[in-house]
């Protein structure tokens, strides 16, 4: 197990022709807007503050590429849930990520960041949906387990679990803040990005 991922800014992407060469092997991140994605990406990796170079100005949403060996990527998938976003662009980013799951030959898992106060929402049950096609996997983040107690974070873990009966998918509890679960969700990553 190594102790830190290596990651460097590949490239981001607004539409389809934009995306990464799909080559090689990739995890992607996605998740509820403030669902705790960015820091968990830099907890994962130990680089505090990478993920934010996906911050962009206004309401762009862009699909990020970092790099963490020569043809081995994690992708920072825009984040959804937005109240104020209007319809339209709303549907162009669903269109991206639909796009994006479906053509993604080098994709082999998904790490879906969920809120654990939250539990899984409909629009996660979907990007579950289209993750999995294709024989990929998916682990799902339960993130900020520091502002549960233990039985309410085993009630989420039992009831995530339910919802996504799937032996493609894995969940787990976790927390940036108080470092549960770092390691097991780098691990998850690192297996899928491995030769
Ligand atoms: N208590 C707690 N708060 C967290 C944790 N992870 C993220 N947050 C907070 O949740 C908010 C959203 O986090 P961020 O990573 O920006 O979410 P993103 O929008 O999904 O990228 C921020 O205020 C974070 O400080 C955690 O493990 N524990
Ligand atoms: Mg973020």
């Amino acid at each position: 197990m190594s102790q830190h991922l290596p990651v460097k800014f590949l490239k981001s992407a607004a539409e389809a022709r934009q995306l990464a060469p799909d080559v090689g092997r990739e995890v992607a991140f996605a998740g509820r807007s403030n669902a705790g994605k960015s820091t968990a990406i830099n907890a994962i990796t130990q680089r505090s503050g990478l993920a934010r170079v996906s911050r962009t100005p206004g309401r762009t949403q862009l699909i990020n590429f970092f790099e963490t060996a020569p043809d081995r990527r994690l992708v920072d998938l825009p984040g959804y849930g937005f109240a104020k976003v209007p319809q339209s662009v709303r549907l162009k980013w669903l269109e991206l990520l639909q796009h994006y799951f479906e053509v993604r030959e080098s994709l082999l898992g998904l790490v879906l960041i969920v809120d654990s106060r939250r539990g899984l929402g409909a629009q996660d049950a979907a990007m579950l949906e289209w993750a999995l096609a294709r024989g990929r996997q998916a682990h799902v983040l339960l993130t900020k387990a520091d502002k549960l107690n233990r039985q309410q974070g085993q009630k989420v873990l039992r009831e995530t679990r339910a919802a996504c009966a799937d032996a493609a998918v894995t969940v787990q509890l976790f927390s940036a803040r108080a470092r549960e679960g770092v390691e097991e969700a780098r691990e998850r990553v690192e297996s899928w990005l491995a030769p």
